[in-house]
């Protein structure tokens, strides 16, 4: 049977592409009546240094985030990754089938050791055995995710493949990365080519779920652009990494395609679309983050809803661990 999992660091400020790459989604695949599973993946925020407080603030504000963004708490399960041990457990196996080539070919990785590598925890390094080992503790077989974590979602599907062939067993299934939609890799409003990510230290390069109206329009308005109007048809966005973001994004926030935002902005200037895009943002992101303050007044209410998560998906993984153990012939 079909099971969905993806999780979000609580690593800082939600932003528009955690939104669109993968809250939005999630809600929408709930809908679809499938079996869902969604992680607060703090372990994986460690890898580097968090605040301890900020961590645990963060943590509450993405589930909050969650929940505002339409997933149902009551129907999938959403819970915090380190209150369910099966997730350490079945990395270090992980750690153990995974070579260390493989990792060594993780662009994230690199991106984010830059030059310092040496300097970076090993945590970091083994980051995807972790993130396999959450997708695989509860043999989910989809994964809804941003682009940027699609080579993740491979190594996942190669230590599955390793550990079955390895072990002789038809244990683990091998999971799919599903991709999809108008915003799959949503850029910083600042530079085309860099991603939005809630760890870039310039606030104005993305839009944060708790951003007023009056921020959202301004990062909008003072996003990067070249001085030409729109293009007729997608084809004239190539080599326009800036201006085909803010279409994308537009596409996504409404629910259509980028074709089908060109045919209404094709030929129009920026002064013109930005300030379209703004009140289409406003509209979209203000209600998610009024909701997100009014469950946050309540962070007792957060934590119990974590802590249901976690029974709910420990039941699941358990079993799981407990079987991978006995096929590695440890005494479980
Ligand atoms: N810019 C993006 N466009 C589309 N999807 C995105 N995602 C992240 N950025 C974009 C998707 O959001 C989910 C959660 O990501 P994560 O928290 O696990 O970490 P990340 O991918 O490293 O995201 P950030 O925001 O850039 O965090 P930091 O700055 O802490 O590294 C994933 O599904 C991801 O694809």
């Amino acid at each position: 049977t079909p099971r969905v999992f993806s999780g979000i660091q609580p690593s800082g400020n939600l932003t528009l592409g955690n939104y669109l790459g993968a809250l939005k989604r999630f809600s929408e695949s709930q809908k679809t009546g499938q079996d869902s599973i969604f992680c607060i993946v703090d372990l994986h925020a460690i890898t580097v240094w968090q605040d301890p407080d900020k961590l645990t603030r963060a943590t509450r504000e993405l589930t909050a985030g969650f929940i505002a963004a339409g997933v149902d708490p009551a129907q999938s399960i959403l819970f915090n990754q380190s209150r369910v041990v099966a997730h350490v457990q079945l990395a270090w196996i992980f750690n153990c089938v995974a070579r260390l080539g493989w990792m060594k070919r993780m662009t994230q990785f690199k991106d984010k050791a830059g030059k310092n590598s040496e300097n970076v925890s090993l945590g970091l390094f083994a980051y995807p055995a972790l993130m396999a080992a959450d997708i695989l503790a509860y043999h989910a077989t989809h994964v809804p995710v941003g682009e940027d974590q699609k080579q993740h979602v491979e190594l996942t599907r190669d230590i599955a493949i390793k550990f079955n062939n390895d072990y002789g067993a038809d244990f683990f299934p091998v999971p799919e990365p599903v991709i999809e939609g108008a915003a799959t890799r949503v850029m910083s409003l600042r530079d085309g080519s860099r991603k939005m990510s809630k760890s870039d230290p310039s606030d104005m390069a993305r839009i944060n779920l708790t951003d007023d109206a009056d921020a959202i329009s301004r990062k909008i308005r003072k996003a990067k652009t070249d001085p030409e109007p729109l293009p007729e048809t997608v084809d004239g966005l190539t080599d326009r990494p800036e201006a085909r973001n803010l279409v994308n994004i537009y596409a996504a926030l409404s629910g259509t395609s980028a074709e089908t935002v060109l045919a209404e902005y094709g030929g129009q200037q920026f002064g013109v679309f930005k300030p379209a895009l703004a009140e289409l943002a406003v509209a979209h992101l203000t209600p998610i983050s009024s909701e997100m303050s009014r469950l946050l007044q309540d962070p007792a209410e957060i934590d119990r809803i974590l802590a249901r998560g976690a029974e709910r998906a420990n039941a699941i993984a358990a079993p799981i661990l407990k079987r991978t153990y006995e096929i590695v012939g440890l005494i479980a």
